[in-house]
């Protein structure tokens, strides 16, 4: 099913032919608008005039987070505050919140781009659906909540948190459609468990809209099982939008990009260079239709690869892999690089673990050392210690199998490990710099 087929099968030409005339559009409106970019748009001698592909954007500066840090809270902002309807601000682990801001054509544009995402996984007027991400500052509840009214769903605004009223309001009003961060959609499902909840018979839930944060192949297997839904992925980030930026389609093979709103690229993240098509790089992403916040490739700091070959589903849009994680989240255990979802891959696809888990890193004299806490199933011989011990043993050697590394596991209770009912926190960093 499609929001808008015209808009979702254009061809390559017409997408592109479409970029290029709304980046030339833009370069004029930022230098106009935005001090900040006139400054450094006359600095390299750039002029809309010269952009003649979207080759030439590639002349541009990346834009950064620390752009919008050293311009807090507004100075980003192309139009003045009577034109902004709403705030949003991504907090961040350290120093002042990212601030973007909305016009009403910003937020007609952003429920559009949202209501394809829901209608590209299967939702539909006649759906009810359950939104568990926080409302707030936060894009994602007022994100989606606006999109899936756009589509005509009935929209439940429950919010994060109270984990079991959340569940009781799924049963009462017969949600249909799950959306929350992968991470909480396990921990519902969990808590469903505990509470003696047959999610078959007692829940009608079909799909889970799920996005925020990484999330492995495994760690959807385990949500679908626990929830009985069929899980998609959905991508964005604040600072180009929010939520709707890219989404799976029925056939799960990569997120459709909206590239009639976005031109993205993907850089090798050391040198600032493009990589070739298909290869994995950091995403740059350039917004085209924003009014209040016209950024230029912004370095979103995800790790993916795009692929544009035709998808079975017929839309048109280049697809993005789910990320394998950020370059800020990257580990590097003796020279070897490693996400947390590569971590996640092996320890879910193990039988008896639980789906949690958290990594310690410690400074060993120079070097960085990660312990990884993993949880047993409830139902997992904590009292033998010879079982536990073999049991821990594969667990290590699947990892250094997979990854090349020797990282030590540690079982811990079931249940130890902080559920998450937002972003979950896979690392804590002991390290002192
Ligand atoms: O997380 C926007 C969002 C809300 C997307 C709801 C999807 C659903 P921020 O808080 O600014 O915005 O965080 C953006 O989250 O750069 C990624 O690192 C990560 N992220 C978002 N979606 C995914 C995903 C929202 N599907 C940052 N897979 C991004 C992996 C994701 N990482």
């Amino acid at each position: 099913m499609f929001w808008n087929s015209r808009e979702e099968e254009m061809t390559r030409d017409d997408i592109e032919k479409l970029q290029l005339e709304l980046l030339v559009r833009n370069i004029d409106y930022a230098y106009e608008n935005i001090p900040f970019y006139r400054d450094r748009f006359d600095e390299k001698g750039i002029k809309a005039k010269d952009i003649k592909s979207l080759k030439d954007l590639q002349n541009i500066p990346f834009t950064t987070k620390d752009d919008f840090r050293n311009n807090y809270p507004f100075g980003l902002f192309a139009t003045d505050m009577k034109k902004i309807v709403r705030i949003h601000a991504s907090s961040g682990t350290t120093g002042k919140p990212t601030v973007v801001g909305y016009t009403k054509k910003d937020l007609e544009t952003w429920s559009n781009l949202v209501a394809r995402i829901a209608v590209a996984a299967g939702v539909t007027d006649n759906d009810i659906v359950h939104i568990a991400f926080g409302y707030g500052l936060f894009t994602g509840g007022f994100g989606l909540h606006y999109g899936l009214e756009k589509v005509g769903a009935s929209v439940v605004p429950a919010s994060s948190g109270n984990t079991k009223r959340q569940i009781m309001l799924m049963q009462d009003y017969g949600a249909t459609v799950l959306v929350c961060t992968p991470s909480y959609a396990l921990h519902i499902g969990e808590t469903a468990q505990k509470l003696g909840i047959d999610v078959h018979k007692d829940l009608k839930l079909k799909i889970g809209l799920l996005g925020a944060e990484p999330w492995s192949n495994q760690m959807r297997k385990k949500i679908e099982e626990r929830l009985g839904l069929k899980a998609y992925d959905n991508y964005g980030l604040s600072e180009v939008m929010g939520p709707g930026v890219a989404g799976e389609c029925e056939a799960q093979d990569g997120m459709h990009i909206a590239e009639d709103n976005f031109i993205v690229e993907i850089i090798n993240p050391e040198t600032g260079i493009p990589v070739e098509d298909g290869e994995y790089g950091e995403l740059v992403v350039t917004p085209l239709t924003k009014e209040a916040l016209p950024i230029f490739r912004y370095r979103t700091r995800d790790i993916t690869r795009i692929k544009k070959d035709r998808c079975l589903c017929g839309r048109t849009f280049a697809r993005m892999d789910k990320p394998i994680g950020r370059t800020d989240d990257m580990l590097i255990i003796r020279g070897v690089n490693v996400f947390p979802s590569q971590i996640e891959e092996v320890l879910f696809s193990i039988e008896g673990i639980s789906p949690h888990y958290q990594i310690i890193l410690e400074r060993d004299g120079a070097l960085d050392k990660a312990t990884i806490l993993v949880e047993a199933n409830a139902n997992l011989f904590f009292d033998e210690m010879k079982k536990q011990r073999q049991f821990m043993d594969r667990i290590n050697a699947e990892l250094k199998s997979a990854l090349g590394i020797e990282i030590t596991a540690k079982l811990v209770e079931p249940y130890s490990i902080e559920r998450s009912e937002g972003k979950a926190k896979r690392i804590i960093d002991k390290r002192k710099f």
